[in-house]
């Protein structure tokens, strides 16, 4: 219960800042922004999402008392990402959604070029706003997080995962690739939002590697999760279609090794999470139920 309203508090505070971003006027350096343009980016950011990332990036920052403001502008940057991710991943080309979170996707609400864009300057608008003077840390802190963004989301990271999936469509992976894929393409924002609480504060290495091993746990726990709800669960309850994978005969680790196993699985990885935070006690306590959120999740 403690995380809902957690969940509800900080997903209101970075909205409210992301609609501030996604503001019609033009900052300096730019020279107009286009209004379409702008409201194809806002249809596909402002539309309702669980804002997960957000929260796992401002409560990695508490937990070692990172600077709240900043760590909610890399929060906001990273939910930027993110919505350019599934922008992208709803076009034909991709996957070829109609609705994302319950609502039109923003090639169908406005046209494809449009959401192409749109995803386009969502991703620069992330690095634009960790880069900013507003996210008030030392610049060479600033930078650290430009980077690690720059690792998780691009070729190597997400977008990377993104064509690994692809291929894996004619040539479906064993389970190493399966395994691999899903860090890259889901798993490696995740990583990247735990570890960034520890980056915005500075903390030492070794708290920044295991907030990025508990990232990487959830992150798998979280693709598991989706697998399963792609199989049992129906379009109202996810807010966009289910059953593709099955029906594309997509390798997974729920296909490959049932319902049962990956429930299993999913309790192990919650363990390993709250392992991974055992030494921050109860200050971790809403981090720990995140990991248990993420694994039990029913949308
Ligand atoms: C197209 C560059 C590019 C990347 C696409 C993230 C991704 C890579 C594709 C999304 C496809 C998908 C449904 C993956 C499953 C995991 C996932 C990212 C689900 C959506 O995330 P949630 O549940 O969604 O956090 P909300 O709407 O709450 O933000």
């Amino acid at each position: 219960m403690a995380f809902e309203m957690a969940l509800i508090r900080r997903a209101a505070a970075v909205e409210v800042l992301l609609r501030r971003l996604l503001d019609d006027r033009a900052l300096s350096g730019e020279i107009t922004r286009p209004d379409r343009l702008m409201a194809a980016m806002r249809h596909g950011v402002l539309n309702g999402g669980k804002r997960l990332r957000p929260f796992l990036v401002m409560e990695s920052a508490a937990l070692f008392s990172a600077d709240g403001e900043a760590a909610l502008r890399v929060a906001a940057a990273l939910e930027c990402v993110h919505c350019y991710s599934l922008i992208h991943d709803d076009l034909p080309a991709m996957d070829d959604d109609d609705l994302r979170r319950g609502l039109p996707t923003v090639h169908k609400a406005f046209d494809e070029a449009t959401a192409i864009l749109a995803g386009d300057a969502l991703l620069t608008l992330a690095f634009d706003i960790i880069a900013d003077e507003a996210t008030a840390l030392p610049a060479e802190r600033r930078a650290t997080l430009v980077l690690a963004l720059a690792r998780a989301a691009g070729g190597g990271g997400m977008v990377g995962g993104q064509k690994l999936d692809l291929e894996a469509e004619q040539a479906p992976p064993d389970e190493a690739g399966i395994i691999r894929l899903q860090a890259m393409k889901t798993g490696a924002l995740i990583r990247f939002a735990c570890e960034a609480g520890a980056l915005v504060a500075g903390a030492p290495a070794e708290d920044r590697e295991r907030l990025a091993e508990f990232g990487s746990a959830i992150g798998l726990a979280f693709q598991l999760a989706d697998d399963l709800l792609d199989l049992t669960a129906d379009a109202s309850q996810m807010g966009k279609a289910t059953g593709k994978d099955a029906a594309a005969g997509k390798a997974t680790l729920v296909a490959l090794h049932g319902a049962n196993w990956a429930r299993s699985q999913l309790h192990g990885l919650v363990d390993q999470a709250h392992e991974l935070l055992a030494p921050y006690g109860e200050q971790a306590a809403l981090l720990k139920e995140a990991a248990t959120f993420v694994a039990t999740r029913n949308n």
